[in-house]
């Protein structure tokens, strides 16, 4: 093995090769430090998992899988290696099987339905106004457009989905596939209730556990894994790894998942990603990623907190996940008001509808915002009860308020950068 210390990526060579590049990388890193990231489906990948991700690893075709590949030259380092994530995933969440090759999301959801129904059959899942996603059935979508999707959502009164439509509508429709899964929504699933309606009308349960699962891994958020055939779920939100996906199933859908991961819905695997997802799920065992779980909660319920003590809707009351979704419309403002007013003083977060919401999609009544970037950052619930007085301010205030929250917001992240310069220490 060489002893060299060099290893393949160098930002000096991408500077020298593309300038234009480079300065667009410094621009976001740039802008990721200096502002407050509040978008829940993000957060700040470690130097680590970002080194994993820019190896050499991208120039190996490995369609396939461990030891049984169709190129060669993969049995000296990519089959143990993805074997390594394969195994890290299992042990992390108690999972008869995994498969760490899907590229997204949306992918592992393509799978997961490759691997359940046919077109035409029929497939329950959560509606996109009330939370879920748009792979559950939204009608531009694959989901909606293949397959005969019929939507569960949340009670109007509590804004929580409700158990008692989900069985009445499995009932009626005798779905294939059922699915478990959210967006934006701030509660926990009853994967135990939604297990026994799987169980009565004889549909495959998949769970779509993107937004929760570094939240499962950290203990802090019951697990799908005992309830669920198939748990899809993306490395990069609170899992805190690569933009990425992982598929654990149970031992009866095993083998369909592979088959559909490839050669179902993909070709070669991106085994670069899938070294920063093995090197993500290693911080995820440290019992150091437990004390971040806990941060991230402690964190949102301080920021929903702020919020609701300055007179705005938490929808369905609060939060015991890593987000929250607010109602503006009590402060005169739309979704994608509060949005553009955030951004104006540098703080990052999403308009989201809110439930029964009477605004278009891309206007919509609410703001979501979530607490694992500010949590890897070290912030504690104290910044976060700032960090709501801040996002008021900067929704109700003037443009001038707006330049000065931004000036504090500046301040705060300094306090508690990303990707601190080594040097610099
Ligand atoms: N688009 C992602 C989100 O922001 O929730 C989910 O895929």
């Amino acid at each position: 093995m060489s002893t060299s210390t060099y290893w393949g990526p160098d930002f000096t060579a991408l500077q020298d090769t593309d300038p234009e590049v480079a300065g667009y990388v410094l621009r976001e890193l740039d802008r990721q430090r200096s502002g407050l990231q509040l978008i829940a489906s993000e957060n700040f990948a470690s130097p680590a998992v970002l080194a994993a991700q820019g190896s050499v690893l991208t120039n190996k075709y490995a369609e396939g899988y461990p030891g049984r590949r169709y190129y060669g030259g993969c049995e000296e380092a990519i089959d143990p290696l993805e074997q390594l994530a394969i195994d890290r995933a299992k042990a992390l969440f108690g999972a008869d099987h995994a498969n760490v090759q899907p590229h997204s999301g949306a992918s592992a959801n393509i799978a997961a339905y490759y691997a359940t129904v046919r077109p035409g059959e029929k497939v329950l899942a959560m509606s996109l106004p009330h939370g879920g996603h748009l792979t559950h059935g939204m009608p531009v979508n694959f989901s909606g457009k293949w397959f005969d999707v019929v939507s569960y959502g949340v009670r109007q009164d509590t804004e929580v989905i409700d158990m008692d439509q989900v069985r009445e509508l499995a009932l009626q429709h005798r779905p294939k596939l059922i699915i478990a899964g959210w967006s934006a929504y701030p509660r926990q699933l009853d994967f135990e209730a939604f297990r026994a309606i799987a169980d009565e009308v004889e549909a495959a349960l998949l769970c779509d556990a993107a937004h929760f699962i570094g939240l499962v891994a950290g203990g802090v958020h019951p697990s799908p894994v005992p309830y669920c055939d198939l748990i899809t779920f993306t490395t990069h939100k609170t899992l805190r790894g690569p933009r990425g996906a992982i598929v654990l199933a149970n031992e009866r859908w095993a083998k369909a998942i592979d088959k559909a991961v490839f050669p179902g819905t993909q070709g070669g695997p991106l085994e670069h990603v899938i070294a920063a997802k093995a090197v993500a799920l290693k911080e995820a065992m440290d019992p150091a990623f437990k004390v971040y779980a806990q941060r991230i909660l402690d964190d949102v319920r301080a920021l929903a907190d702020g919020l609701a003590d300055r007179g705005y809707r938490i929808t369905s009351g609060g939060t015991d996940t890593h987000l929250l979704l607010a109602d503006v419309t009590g402060k005169g403002l739309t979704g994608a008001e509060a949005e553009a007013r955030c951004d104006a003083a540098g703080i990052v977060l999403n308009k989201n509808a809110i439930p029964f919401d009477t605004n278009p999609p891309a206007i919509a009544s609410g703001i979501r915002a979530g607490a694992s970037c500010v949590a890897t950052q070290g912030m504690g619930p104290d910044e976060l009860s700032y960090v709501a007085g801040l996002v008021d301010r900067a929704l109700t205030g003037s443009d001038d308020d707006r330049s000065a929250v931004r000036g504090e917001v500046e301040s705060l992240v300094a306090r508690f950068p990303a990707y601190p310069d080594p040097s610099d220490a």
